[in-house]
């Protein structure tokens, strides 16, 4: 992926051992905030398309715990797809990016953490308004 302001890709270190795997998570580590808030998107039916929003300050981590999904990221100028598909790579999203989640595969379960805690009003959900946020 080629560069984009306020976003980056991680890979993260997993622990293996004879019996699997583990991933771990922590704030200000491998997750570059404090962590306020986790959720997790699952059962997502098919074809659907999700996100279509961005935010103003809020900062996240998403992460693809089982199967796959594909984010598609749009900064106002330019846009990116990224394939989600192992839980050991997470994707960060800054504040000002426009974000929709396609191509959910059949038992995708899409982790997400946040720096903030849930706040409506943090939404951006009109893309005019976002491209003449970011062409501020
Ligand atoms: C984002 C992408 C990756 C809550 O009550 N609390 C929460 O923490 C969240 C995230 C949502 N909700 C409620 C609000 C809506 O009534 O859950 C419902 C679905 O939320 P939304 O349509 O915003 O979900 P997505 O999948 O379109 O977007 C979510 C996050 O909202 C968003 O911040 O970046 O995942």
């Amino acid at each position: 992926m080629t560069k984009m302001e306020n976003v980056k890709l991680f890979k993260f270190n997993i622990i293996g051992d004879s019996r699997g795997s583990l991933v771990s998570l922590e704030q200000f580590n491998n997750i570059p905030f404090e962590i306020r808030r986790i959720y997790y998107i699952f059962d997502t039916k098919r074809n659907v398309e999700r996100g279509n929003h961005a935010h103003k300050k809020l900062e996240q981590v998403l992460v693809c715990l089982s199967g796959s999904c594909s984010v598609i990221l749009d900064n106002g100028i330019e846009k990116k797809e990224v394939k989600l598909d192992y839980p050991d790579i997470g994707l960060y999203i800054g504040k000002n990016i426009w974000r929709s989640m396609v191509n959910f595969s059949q038992g995708c379960v899409l982790m997400v953490i946040a720096n903030e805690k849930y706040n409506p009003s943090e939404y951006i959900r009109d893309y005019d308004l976002f491209l003449k946020t970011v062409k501020k």
